[in-house]
């Protein structure tokens, strides 16, 4: 159950003519229950893990300020942890939950409370696993009113439907990513999408399994829309209606008109829709963006479908419409359209404050890897090395212990703070060809550490060695960061910079850095703690592409990391270990081999 009481109550300003406006918080508690729940998809019943036997899991449902108290009780069969995605959590990282950056997992058996504060953030955000690839299907969406007194940016709309998009499985996903990683093949594909757990018409065995959303002519609704998919960026459109962006990741933009929207995992959007069609039948549909080569035929093909349904009177024999305007998987020409269009809102009431000052400066290749199995015995590239993948060629491993509580307790031996700041060798990095020197990569638990404030430029640049150029969405947590740059090639100091937004660029926590091009962000580190960053497709993550940066203690109460909550849960004791590559190892063995 989900019940509020206030937190503080004060009367912000008392404004003349005898007109108040109470700024309230509200603190909410949730109770969730992880445990396996059966459930027949695509003709076949199996076990998934769910929170409350619910896929998608419950909402959080708070306004701008809010705290929500969640107890998470694992009575599933491995241990887990929780993510609350885009929320910034200041100077309270214990509460983040990816599983060996900031916490180590919620045993079988027990409980965790998570302290889930609420900030800046207003739209809709979306909570998640943070554990293995549990989060396929333990997430749900976290949806942030205004405060009251406060509104949005837009005309009320006269209702809202909550869309989360994920990805299915046919078979057990654990057992499977387990064999793969061991074996070091490539990682498990989807057998299709669903759209509020449902994949709908267009998949085997789909007899009235589809999602439906009945609306009123003439009604305009706010469709919250969350890309929970494991490990594809999708399309989505709706027939013969037009779509208008108003918001992004927890922030207003400037509204985008538009009969198809680009979503990437980790990535939320709000979005406004009119009923002003003729009554009948539409589909919901959305599939894969996919930016890998042709010859790549890995992907899931499956076109999700959901029916907007209007109320009234009409012939419902007729089969839905289905949505012309959705682009096929390969079109990056719609990829690109859509993503260029996003602008942060910048107004007087949402202002934006992009760092112009720059401090640090970084700038991080994001690759495909080779990997040796073992550093000992590691000779042809064929049959000794695995696949892995790395951010300025180190393969990030988890340490045994979080790095959160070897900082916080100055414990040493499991991690490094020699993360680098720019790549170990130039070359061109979107170049066809590659150098083998430059594919093989090595392992090491690397971090970042940032002074509290430092105002911080990454450009991230994607490569096209072993032919794995492809769109990486990166996430970063605790904070949200600005898009100033997007462009194609190999990144050029001298001119690129000249083409940055300084105006109104969006304000995210996941964007993708263009396949074969780059990206720049900047933000100002001023949330003290220990901070995971990651491609957001699971597989790139689970391979390597991630690193953590460690943000210092300002100086004052308010700007330090808090202690730690009670009942943080153990690292002794852990049944199994994290899935990651196990290769390599050789650079660290310092941190590695503690028992
Ligand atoms: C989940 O289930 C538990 C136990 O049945 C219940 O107490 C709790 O309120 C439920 N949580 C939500 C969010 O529905
Ligand atoms: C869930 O499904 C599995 C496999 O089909 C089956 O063995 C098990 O009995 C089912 N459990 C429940 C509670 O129905
Ligand atoms: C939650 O865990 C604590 C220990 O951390 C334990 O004392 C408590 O009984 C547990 N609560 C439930 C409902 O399992
Ligand atoms: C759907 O059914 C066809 C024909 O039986 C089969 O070839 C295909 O693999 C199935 N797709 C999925 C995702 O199960
Ligand atoms: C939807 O639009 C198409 C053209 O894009 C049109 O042919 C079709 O009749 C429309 N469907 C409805 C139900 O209005
Ligand atoms: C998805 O829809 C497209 C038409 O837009 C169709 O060409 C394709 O075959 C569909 N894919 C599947 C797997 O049904
Ligand atoms: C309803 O639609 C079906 C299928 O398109 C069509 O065969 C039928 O004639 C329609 N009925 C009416 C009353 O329009
Ligand atoms: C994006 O597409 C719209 C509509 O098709 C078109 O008007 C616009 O010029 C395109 N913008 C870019 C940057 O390609
Ligand atoms: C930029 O920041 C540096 C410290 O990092 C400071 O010394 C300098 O005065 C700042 N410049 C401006 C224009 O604010
Ligand atoms: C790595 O290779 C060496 C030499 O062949 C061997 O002794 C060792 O057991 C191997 N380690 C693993 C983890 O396979
Ligand atoms: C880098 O590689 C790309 C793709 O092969 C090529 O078009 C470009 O000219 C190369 N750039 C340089 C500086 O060699
Ligand atoms: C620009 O890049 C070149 C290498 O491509 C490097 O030598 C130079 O230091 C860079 N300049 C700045 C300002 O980062
Ligand atoms: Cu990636």
């Amino acid at each position: 159950m989900n019940f509020a009481v206030p937190l503080f109550l004060f009367w912000s300003v008392i404004i003349p003519f005898g007109r108040q406006l109470p700024a309230l918080a509200y603190i909410h508690h949730y109770d969730f229950v992880v445990k396996e729940t059966n459930v027949t998809k695509l003709c076949v019943e199996k076990s998934i893990l769910t929170v409350n036997d619910s896929f998608p899991g419950p909402e959080i449902r708070v306004r701008k300020g809010d705290t929500a108290y969640v107890n998470v009780h694992n009575q599933g069969h491995y241990g887990i942890t929780l993510h609350w995605h885009g929320v910034k959590q200041p100077s309270n990282p214990w509460s983040d939950g990816p599983e060996y950056i900031t916490q180590c997992p919620i045993e079988p058996g027990a409980n965790f409370t998570y302290q889930v504060i609420f900030t800046d953030e207003e739209g809709t955000l979306w909570w998640h696993a943070h554990s293995d690839w549990t989060r396929a299907t333990v997430h749900g969406a976290i949806i942030i009113l205004p405060k009251e007194g406060t509104t949005a940016p837009y005309p009320e709309p006269d209702g809202e439907e909550v869309i989360v998009l994920a990805a299915w499985y046919k078979g057990d996903l654990m057992t499977e990513l387990i064999q793969d990683i061991v074996t070091g093949s490539d990682l498990p594909h989807s057998s299709g999408y669903t759209t509020n757990g449902e994949l709908g018409d267009f998949s085997n065995c789909s007899s009235e399994t589809i999602y439906r959303w009945s609306v009123d002519y003439g009604s305009t609704y706010l469709l919250r829309i969350v890309n929970a998919v494991v490990n594809a960026e999708l399309f989505f459109a709706i027939a013969n209606h037009t779509l208008t962006v108003v918001g992004m990741d927890g922030a207003y933009v400037k509204p985008i008109v538009t009969d198809y929207i680009l979503i990437s995992p980790g990535q939320t959007m709000n979005v406004l829709l009119t009923a002003d069609q003729p009554l009948g039948r539409y589909y919901m549909a959305a599939r894969q963006y996919s930016t890998e080569p042709i010859a790549d035929t890995g992907f899931d093909h499956s076109n999700a479908t959901a029916i907007l349904e209007y109320n009234g009177d009409y012939n419902l024999s007729a089969s839905p419409t289905f949505p012309h305007s959705l682009p096929l998987y390969l079109d990056m020409k719609a990829g690109k359209n859509f993503t260029h269009r996003i602008r942060s809102l910048a107004n007087e009431d949402h202002p934006i404050s992009v760092p112009t000052n720059i401090s640090t400066r970084m700038f991080i290749t994001i690759s495909m890897n080779l990997l040796c199995k073992n550093i000992t015995s590691c000779n042809s590239l064929d049959t000794d090395h695995m696949i892995a993948t790395s951010m300025n060629n180190v393969s990030w491993k988890n340490p045994q212990v979080d790095v959160l509580e070897a900082y916080y307790r100055n414990l040493s031996g499991y991690y490094t703070s020699d993360f680098p700041d720019w790549p170990a060798t130039m070359f061109n990095f979107t170049a066809d060809y590659y150098d083998e020197d430059a594919v093989v990569t090595h392992t090491g638990t690397k971090v970042k550490v940032l002074n509290y404030n430092e105002s911080v430029e990454i450009v991230f640049q994607g490569t096209g060695l072993l032919g794995g150029s492809v769109n990486h969405p990166m996430h970063m947590h605790g904070h949200s960061f600005y898009i100033v740059g997007i462009g194609y090639g190999n990144f050029d100091n001298e001119t690129d910079p000249l083409s940055y937004n300084l105006v109104d660029p969006p304000e995210v926590n996941t964007f993708g850095v263009p396949k074969d091009g780059w990206l720049t962000i900047r933000f100002v580190a001023k949330n003290p703690g220990v901070w995971f960053w990651h491609c957001h497709l699971d597989r790139h993550m689970t391979w390597g592409m991630d690193t953590a940066f460690i943000v210092k203690d300002g100086g004052t109460e308010e700007t330090s990391l808090r202690p730690p909550p009670p009942n943080m849960p153990q690292c002794t004791g852990v049944i199994g270990v994290s899935v990651q590559n196990p290769g390599d190892d050789g650079r660290d063995d310092a941190l590695t081999n503690s028992s």
